[in-house]
């Protein structure tokens, strides 16, 4: 079997690829290793740009999420007591962020390509590349008990983090840099209306995050020990411990409800360079991972495979290389200015174990100066709504 683009993994990255492509006329094949169901349910981003909401819309993909998704227009972030906060649309000339689970997208993005004609290959798993140096790389899977091969012009990595592709890159051709902190994030969906407010908080316990899904279903996260277990936890420590580090000692804020999902994530960054070997490119979180402080690792993922399509887009039309030779250039420009926005984000707002009472006071002495400081907020709002795109 031979296509235009294997497009390995159905994450955001992969699924929105291949919208793009199908817009273009180019043809690809999408291979998961995992089910539909699994893929669906996944728990994962609530944040969603300006950039990536517009992306939806441009790919007509936006139905359901202009119905059902919710509009932020500002964060809190609460520390010893006092509380900053940061409006977008009075600092970011009328910018918001949208609140749509990562599942809801990745749902949309399924059904659309289905009802396209165009489906996604669930259940295969890639196991291995061949002539990724020429210009026809073939890609070995595995279905059940059979294998194939699928031979093609161009490989789209975008299996995340535990994928294939990067490994895949002989060793010495990449150079990655790994950042991991000294904690991790659990994270729970309740049964419960959120707070007005999406709102972090420092507190000397620990971080902590109050965000939500629907005006029913919130999704609460607290800072824990990096390996730390679920079982640790049970529902009245997780709920006693949210109320005290977002200042709610009397309970009369944090409403309370069923916890349906509950699970620790580890805090890293981590950017491999070049995004691309021969015929591979590598997008989302294949090439990189944002410590989740800032919300944009999916937002990031998008705007890979945008510039990714734009690219292949000039290759099939015209025969040049021009735009996939600059594709790894051009994304590494936006992932490290966020890269380095969701480390200070995650280098703000949570307590560090080595830290000395030196550098707690730094921190708070910041978290005092956004306070104060409109430049400071400022700052932050334009990050967190999204950069704007740099014509690549
Ligand atoms: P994904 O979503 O991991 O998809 C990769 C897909 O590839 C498949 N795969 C394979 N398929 C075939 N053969 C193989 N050998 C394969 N190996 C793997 C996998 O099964 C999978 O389906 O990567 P992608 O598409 O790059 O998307 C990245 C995002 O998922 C990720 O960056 C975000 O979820 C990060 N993130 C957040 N991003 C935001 O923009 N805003 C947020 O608010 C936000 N919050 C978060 C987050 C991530 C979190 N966790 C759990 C890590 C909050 C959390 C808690
Ligand atoms: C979420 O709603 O899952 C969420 C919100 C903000 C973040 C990270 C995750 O910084």
């Amino acid at each position: 079997m031979h296509t235009q683009v294997a497009i390995i993994g159905a994450g955001p990255a992969g699924l929105l690829l291949s919208h793009l492509l199908f817009r273009e006329g180019i043809e690809c094949v999408v291979l998961e290793a995992r089910s539909r169901a699994y893929v669906e349910d996944r728990v994962r981003a609530g944040v969603l740009e300006q950039g990536t909401v517009d992306l939806m819309h441009e790919l007509g993909l936006d139905e359901r999420l202009r119905r059902e998704s919710m509009i932020d227009e500002a964060i809190d972030i609460r520390f010893g007591g006092k509380l900053i906060h940061i409006h977008f649309p009075e600092l970011v000339a009328g910018k918001v962020v949208t609140i749509y689970g990562q599942q809801e997208v990745v749902k949309d993005l399924i059904a659309a390509r289905i009802a396209d004609g165009a489906p996604i290959d669930f259940e295969a798993e890639v196991t291995g590349f061949e002539n990724l140096e020429t210009d026809r790389p073939t890609v070995r899977y595995r279905k059940g008990d059979a294998e194939y091969r699928l031979s093609c012009n161009i490989i789209a990595g975008c299996d995340g983090f535990h994928g294939v592709c990067r490994p895949a890159v002989p060793a010495g051709e990449l150079t990655t840099y790994d950042h991991v902190f000294p904690f991790g994030w659990l994270g729970i969906l309740s049964e419960s209306p959120p707070i007005k407010e999406m709102t972090y908080a420092n507190h000397d316990n620990g971080f902590a995050l109050c965000s939500r899904r629907s005006p029913k279903i919130s999704r609460h996260y607290l800072q824990v020990a990096p390996d730390d277990d679920v079982s640790n936890w049970s529902d009245d420590r997780f709920w006693n411990e949210l109320h005290v580090r977002m200042n709610d000692a009397d309970k009369s804020e944090i409403v309370e409800g069923r916890i349906f999902q509950k699970g620790v994530t580890p805090v890293r960054a981590f950017v491999a360079a070049p995004m691309r070997h021969g015929r591979m490119f590598l997008a989302g979180d294949a090439a990189h991972i944002v410590p989740p402080t800032g919300a944009k690792g999916l937002n990031l993922a998008a705007t890979d495979v945008r510039v990714l399509a734009r690219a292949l887009t000039q290759y099939f039309r015209t025969g040049s290389m021009e735009r996939l030779d600059r594709y790894s250039e051009t994304c590494l420009r936006r992932v490290w200015k966020v890269v380095r926005y969701s480390w200070f984000m995650t280098s703000l707002l949570h307590r560090f174990p080595g830290h000395s009472p030196f550098e707690r006071n730094i921190q708070l002495g910041e978290l005092d100066y956004l306070l104060g400081s409109r430049a400071g907020r400022q700052t932050i709002a334009e990050n967190y709504v999204g950069l704007p795109l740099e014509d690549e």
